[in-house]
Formats: structure tokens, C-alpha cells, sequence
């Protein structure tokens, strides 16, 4: 049998049976937890403008998109729940406000436009940070991601389309999208976490090899890939410092507010009350479906015992 030291330095996959740290099984409840939260409340920003879609085409796309949302989240409680956790306990902590979930979320849906920026750069943003997590070394975890990550990536080329197909229209539309993308921005950047050098858990968590790369690294590499994609809409992003570096072969942009990255994770933002209050609402109007399907499974469970 292999120690949870080996089974890490030869990079194979750490099992729920397998022996870990305490550290270890702390730090994936704590980072699947947060992330299947995000997936949740993530439903919100887009799921206001379900009702309101454009086009029959338009409702379709989005249905399916927040359905997967949710069908990400339902997916990371299971992968959680193989390190000892209860689903219910994690959406108690969520409600209570004991365990977070990301920043982007606290920030409003506008207008359509905003639908579009989302899928383009806050599921690009979930896509660069999500492909390495694939080879995350907790492997009912690195298995999720692959099957989210082919998700998130219909949900990008969503966005991109609508956003070109808006491009291409009138004026409004065309202002409509470059407003969007100047609110979305900087927020989207700070999905990545805080700089590495204020990161209390980077370390820890490469060494583990739960993260394969540094938020700073996935920052860059967000922002190398997302800036031709910009000049290919006609959209400006709107940071004056950003400009291709030819010496380092990467591009140079400017610093996010992180004072204001803290106040949103620390309940501060814009939409954070708004975002629990429903998330608790829908629970607790779903609590007469969890005590059916109880009931359903006791007495099922009954007769096949007898
Ligand atoms: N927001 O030491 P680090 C999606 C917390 S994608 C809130 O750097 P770590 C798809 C961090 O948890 C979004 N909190 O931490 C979608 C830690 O807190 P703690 C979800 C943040 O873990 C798209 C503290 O700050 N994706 O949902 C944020 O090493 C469209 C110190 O930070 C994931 O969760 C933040 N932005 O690195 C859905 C991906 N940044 O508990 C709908 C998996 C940091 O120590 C629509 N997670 N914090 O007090 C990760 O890759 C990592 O957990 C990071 C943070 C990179 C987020």
C-alpha cells in the first residue's frame, strides 16, 4: 500500500479511502465546498435575465447553461461529501455566511450584454482555473472538472457568440457590450484569488498538488488569452496599463483594487446580502422536497428490508 506522501510524488490520485492529513481533507472540503457554492449562487447573476431573453433561441441557450450551473454544483456537494462532509452542512455554512463562495457573483447583472460578458470572461476566467484543477491530485475532484470543464466551455463560446452577434448591431447594442465588459473586467481578474504574495494557502496547496499553478500565473494567463479575443469583438478592456510585453512574451496590465476584492468576500459587495438571502429562501422552500424524497427512501427502504 502507498502513504499519501508517495502516492502525491509520483502523481497518482489520493482516493476517499486513502489515508490523508487532516490539513489535506480540511483544505479540499474547504475548496470544493467554496467552489460548489459558487456554482449555485452563480445561477443568480444570469437566471434574472431567463424571463427576459431576447429571443425563444436566446432563452434556450440560457435555460441550459444555468441548468448546468446547477448540475456543477449538485456534482462538487457529491465530491465533497466522499471526505466526510453532509450537503446540508455545507449549504448551512453557505447561508450562515461560515464558508465563501466567489467574489464574481456579488456583482450585478445589467443588462443582456452582462449575459454575454459573463459566459466570455467569468467562464474563460472558470475555464483557465479550472483545466489544471483536472490533475488536482484528489481525484473524485479532478474527475469532476473534466466533465465541468467541457461545460464551461460551451458556456464561453455562448458568451462569445452573443457578444459577436451584438457587435454587429446597433449602436446601443455595441455600447451595451463595451459597458459590460468595463464593469466585468477587473472583477473577473480577481476571481483568481489574491496576489500569490498575500495567498495564505498557495503554498500548502502546490506543494499537495490541489493547485497546480500559482493565482498569479493563471491571472497572466487569463489575461494573454482573453486580450486577442478582445481585439477580434472591437471591445476595449479598460485598463490603461495593459500592453504586450515582447521581453517577458506576456502582456503587462495594471493592479486590481484588492482592497475591493476583500470587502466582497468579506460580505461587503454590491449583491452579497441579495445572493444569501435568496440562496436561504430557496432552500427553506425546498424543505418540504427533501422530507418527501426522506420519507420516500425510509419507506422504500422499509419494504425492501421485509
Ligand atoms: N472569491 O489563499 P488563497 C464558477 C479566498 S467559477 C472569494 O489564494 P486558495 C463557474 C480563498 O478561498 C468560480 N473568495 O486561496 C461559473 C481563501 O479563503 P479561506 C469558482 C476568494 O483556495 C461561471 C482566501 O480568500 N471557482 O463558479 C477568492 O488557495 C459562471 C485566501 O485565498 C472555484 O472555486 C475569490 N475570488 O485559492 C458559475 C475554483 N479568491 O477559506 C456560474 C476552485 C480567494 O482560506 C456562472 N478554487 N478567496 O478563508 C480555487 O482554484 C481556489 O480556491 C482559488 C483561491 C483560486 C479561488
Amino acid at each position: 500500500m502507498n502513504t499519501f506522501d508517495e502516492i502525491v510524488a509520483a502523481d497518482r490520485r489520493v482516493e476517499p479511502r486513502d489515508d490523508m492529513p487532516d490539513g489535506y481533507r480540511r483544505t479540499m472540503v474547504r475548496q470544493i465546498a467554496q467552489h460548489a457554492h459558487s456554482e449555485i449562487i452563480g445561477m443568480q447573476p444570469e437566471g434574472d435575465w431567463i424571463t427576459r431573453a431576447p429571443s425563444l433561441r436566446r432563452k434556450a441557450i440560457l435555460l441550459a447553461k444555468v441548468q448546468d450551473e446547477a448540475g456543477h454544483g449538485l456534482y462538487l456537494y457529491s465530491a465533497a461529501e466522499t471526505l466526510g462532509v453532509e450537503r446540508t452542512d455545507l449549504t448551512e455554512r453557505l447561508i450562515s455566511g461560515r464558508q465563501k463562495y466567489s467574489s464574481i457573483f456579488n456583482y450585478p447583472a445589467l443588462s443582456y450584454a452582462d449575459v454575454g460578458v459573463i459566459g466570455w470572461l467569468v467562464d474563460g476566467a472558470a475555464i483557465c482555473n479550472q483545466v489544471p484543477l483536472c490533475r488536482s491530485s484528489y481525484g473524485p475532484y479532478a474527475r469532476a472538472m473534466i466533465r465541468i470543464c467541457k461545460e464551461e466551455s460551451f458556456h464561453q463560446r455562448q458568451g462569445y457568440e452573443l457578444l459577436m452577434t451584438m457587435m454587429r448591431g446597433t449602436r446601443a447594442q455595441q455600447e451595451a457590450v463595451q459597458n459590460a465588459v468595463d464593469r466585468w473586467w477587473w472583477p473577473s481578474l480577481m476571481m483568481f484569488g489574491p496576489p500569490d504574495a498575500d495567498s495564505p494557502n498557495t503554498a500548502q496547496s502546490m506543494a499537495w498538488k490541489i493547485k497546480r499553478h500559482t493565482n498569479d500565473e493563471l491571472r497572466q494567463r487569463f489575461v494573454d488569452m482573453t486580450v486577442p479575443q478582445a481585439d477580434r469583438l472591437g471591445v476595449r478592456l479598460p485598463d490603461p496599463e495593459l500592453r504586450w510585453n515582447a521581453e517577458r512574451g506576456h502582456h503587462d496590465f495594471g493592479t486590481p483594487d484588492w482592497d475591493e476584492l476583500r470587502r466582497v468576500i468579506s460580505g461587503g459587495g454590491h449583491c452579497n446580502a441579495e445572493r444569501i438571502e435568496r440562496r436561504r429562501a430557496a432552500h427553506e422552500n425546498g424543505a418540504w422536497v427533501r422530507e418527501a424524497a426522506e420519507a420516500y427512501a425510509a419507506k422504500h427502504g422499509r419494504e425492501r428490508r421485509a
